[in-house]
């Protein structure tokens, strides 16, 4: 059980344990910001927000930019000034902009001046932009403010603190409202007993602050163990691997792919620093788990989140580890495999993973709350099965499985199988409409740079790892996966493929 004080206003709380000598946010370039620093900074942005701009508690305020430390202190000052935050993601477009700010009803911006064409042509009556990390006189961060502290807005435990927007892989944005508590819990429940971070430790990660995964394992999990992180506006592959040898990096999250994508990229790379490897963002193929694990020795940390919960509700460390499953409850969560109606399935049967703790699904008016949270439990639109003893096994997302003449075949098991193919770099294997079968099997993959383009050889090399019915019997050859911004695959874009 977590208990907070009923008045927590979550970033005075993230900021005010620290030795302010303490580094906080590292860049590739320049000195570490102190949490003295940060302090000073996110007070001079508290300050020009509620005197300039005339922002009060409860305006929603919308933050824009690459992932810097800018972007995290501004973050922090909307939240210490009893604001709520609503984050976005930088590839977001000014339709969909606009469409979070009527959502969420924001009428400010803070937004890097290199991400402000966007922003400045959505179709958002009477929003205000203020623009960071410019030369104008009234840039935000050139505005004058007193160099005194800011006092924290005094909160309640359970005002929303952010807005943070989810599209799924489709569909019009769900704003998912978080609270104060909310904030601190996803610390004191997957940081605290999973990753079980110390003061020494830097985080890096390629997740960008407008996704929670990203905000939680940069800002959040870091800060509440008085940690530093790593700031990375440009963290592929490519760029992870050296900054983790410069940095000394010992937490990392990312993705599975990106973990798939270093293993080549690894020769001439120090990476003994790291102590903590997070895969979350999408299902983590077993054949990647045993791939990394063979080359680096280091066990992936699986885990299941969702920008509806904030963040990681399933996992396991160190020898909790089960490689092919995503772990155990996170200490404080409950999970459980449903049907349709609410029942609970049998262990071994696949059904609908169902979880509550500390924090709740609450979508920003939007009916399809009533389909999220069913009685008291948050249903998270993921087939899974619980084995019996307190492990979950992702099987795909409900609305993903394949049904062909009659099977019912999870597109990440034959993926699973592919993945264990030298040549195959990433695949999707999704259902297209068949008028006999009901659905074929046919699998997206993108190949090592120049092997062979060849279905004969991989068909061949499924039937020795796979029941015939599951073997796709269309292969596409791609260069690269339909991905949202946050990295999750649009398997729908697939099934559709045909259809333009
Ligand atoms: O959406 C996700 O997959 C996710 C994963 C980890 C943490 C947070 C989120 C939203």
């Amino acid at each position: 059980e977590l208990h907070y004080p009923e008045r927590l206003n979550c970033a005075a709380e993230l900021l005010g344990h620290t030795d302010p000598a303490r580094p906080v946010f590292r860049t590739p370039t320049g000195p570490a910001w102190t949490y003295g620093e940060l302090r000073a900074r996110v007070d001079r942005i508290a300050h020009v927000l509620t005197g300039d701009l005339g922002v009060v508690p409860g305006n929603r305020v919308l933050l824009r930019g690459p992932t810097t430390p800018w972007l995290a202190a501004c973050w922090l000052a909307v939240l210490k000034a009893g604001a709520v935050a609503v984050t976005v993601l930088a590839q977001q477009r000014p339709h969909e902009l606009a469409t979070v700010c009527e959502i969420a009803r924001v009428r400010h911006a803070l937004c890097d001046i290199r991400a402000v064409d966007d922003l400045a042509k959505a179709d958002a009556p009477g929003l205000r932009i203020t623009t960071y990390g410019g030369d104008a006189p009234d840039d935000l961060l050139r505005r004058p403010a007193p160099g005194t502290p800011f006092p924290a807005v005094d909160t309640a435990a359970d005002d929303i603190a952010l807005i943070a927007f989810t599209s799924g892989t489709t569909g019009r944005p769900k704003g998912c409202m978080h609270f104060h508590r909310d904030v601190l819990a996803i610390a004191d429940t997957f940081s605290r007993h999973v990753l079980r971070p110390h003061a020494d430790d830097v985080f890096t990660g390629s997740p960008p602050l407008g996704f929670t995964f990203g905000l939680g394992g940069l800002v959040i999990f870091p800060m509440r163990a008085g940690a530093s992180a790593l700031i990375l506006e440009q963290a592929g592959p490519r760029q992870l691997l050296p900054a983790i040898a410069e940095h000394r990096v010992s937490v990392l999250f990312t993705a599975p792919t990106a973990y798939r994508a270093m293993l080549g990229e690894l020769h001439g790379h120090d990476i003994s620093s790291l102590r903590r490897c997070v895969s979350a963002g999408e299902n983590l193929p077993a054949a990647t788990w045993r791939a990394w694990h063979e080359r680096t020795g280091i066990g992936l940390i699986n885990g299941i989140g969702a920008t509806e919960l904030l963040h990681i509700f399933i996992s396991a460390a160190d020898e909790r580890i089960r490689p092919g499953t995503t772990g155990v409850p996170v200490p404080g969560w409950q999970a459980r495999v449903q049907d349709a109606d609410g029942k609970e399935v049998p262990d071994g049967e696949p059904g609908l993973l169902a979880v509550r703790g500390p924090v709740g699904c609450r979508y920003l008016a939007d009916p399809r709350q009533r389909e999220y949270v069913r009685g008291g439990w948050n249903v998270t639109g993921d087939t899974y099965v619980h084995e019996g003893d307190g492990y979950f096994r992702y099987v795909a997302r409900a609305d993903d499985m394949i049904i062909s003449a009659g099977y019912n075949i999870a597109g990440p098991e034959v993926e699973d199988a592919l993945l264990r193919h030298p040549d195959v770099v990433e695949t999707a294997v999704v259902g297209r409409p068949d008028e006999t079968r009901g659905q074929v099997v046919v699998a997206y993959t993108v190949l090592r740079d120049g092997a062979p383009r060849d279905p004969q050889a991989l068909r061949a090399f499924l039937t020795s790892e796979l029941a015939p019915y599951k073997c796709p019997r269309e292969f596409v050859f791609l260069d690269a996966l339909p991905r949202t911004a946050t990295g999750k695959l649009q398997r729908f874009r697939l099934r559709t493929e045909g259809d333009q």
